[in-house]
């Protein structure tokens, strides 16, 4: 009896993620998700401590972890976080774009610069880091996974956030495009939609009893959403069990956008 189990379609053992943002909150909660599935994380912020202080708490865990701090708005900077990636030998299989910003305000006040450096943070950063991944892991000749994070606003607007909301339906969009160039080469790029979620980033709102009884009354699910929920989805859509899905945008939102 030398026969070994086969192996699940989810194991990511082996595979190295990078996931961008992912000191804290819904980035945290997905790196803590891919490295109890087997995955060697690489997090990724601005800060050097706040990397630092994510890949200890991986580590504390048994997580393999380690930090490339980067900017990834800045082209040079994500250029310059790729070259130290490959000088470590660290090849990356799976890349969660999931770095991102919000700025609430009506948009008849709404000042430009604002708009670019919110479309900049949670768009553009994903084409020039999906864009550093990809061309190595279509030299590599392997293949690999991409998953874009989008938000309700992928598909439903909301007053007060309207760059949040273009940049979020560029996502949806910017993995359908990753699909058509990059499937022959073995990546499968999708987007995962999280409904509202208990985060530092919207923690304002979670504070605001108004905005909190109007997240609770849409839902049928009747309650925000907790990071860690998104964590299995993003492990499906990073492994082999994915392997054939492409172009996709799953949300995970309690129900949301089914109800009326
Ligand atoms: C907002 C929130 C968003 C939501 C997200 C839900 O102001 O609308 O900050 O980040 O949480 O759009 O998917």
């Amino acid at each position: 009896m030398n026969q070994t189990a086969p192996r699940s379609p989810f194991d990511l053992s082996g595979r190295t993620a990078l996931i961008t943002g992912s000191t804290r909150g819904i980035g945290f909660a997905l790196a803590q998700g891919l490295g109890r599935a087997g995955a060697h994380i690489v997090v990724n912020g601005r800060q050097q401590a706040a990397v630092d202080e994510a890949v200890a708490r991986l580590a504390a865990e048994g997580i393999g972890a380690s930090g490339a701090v980067f900017d990834v708005a800045q082209e040079a900077s994500v250029a310059a976080g790729f070259a130290a990636l490959d000088a470590a030998g660290r090849e990356i299989d799976i890349l969660i774009n999931n770095a991102g910003i919000q700025h609430r305000k009506p948009m008849l006040e709404l000042e430009l610069a604002d708009w670019q450096r919110v479309l900049d943070t949670n768009l553009t950063a994903a084409f020039l880091v999906g864009r550093e991944a990809a061309r190595r892991m279509v030299a590599r000749g392997r293949g690999g996974k991409i998953i874009n994070i989008g938000s309700l606003t992928s598909q439903a607007a909301r007053a007060t956030v309207a760059p949040y909301t273009v940049a979020k339906g560029g996502i949806k969009m910017l993995s359908r495009a990753m699909a058509a160039e990059w499937a022959d080469k073995g990546i499968q790029a999708n987007s995962i939609g999280p409904g509202y979620i208990l985060t530092d980033m919207n923690q304002a709102l979670v504070d605001n009893p108004e905005f909190d009884a109007w997240v609770k009354a849409s839902n049928p699910t009747r309650r925000w959403g907790k990071p860690e929920e998104l964590a299995g989805t993003a492990v499906y859509l990073a492994s082999s069990a994915s392997d054939y899905v492409n172009g996709q945008i799953i949300y995970v939102d309690g129900g949301w956008l089914s109800v009326l």
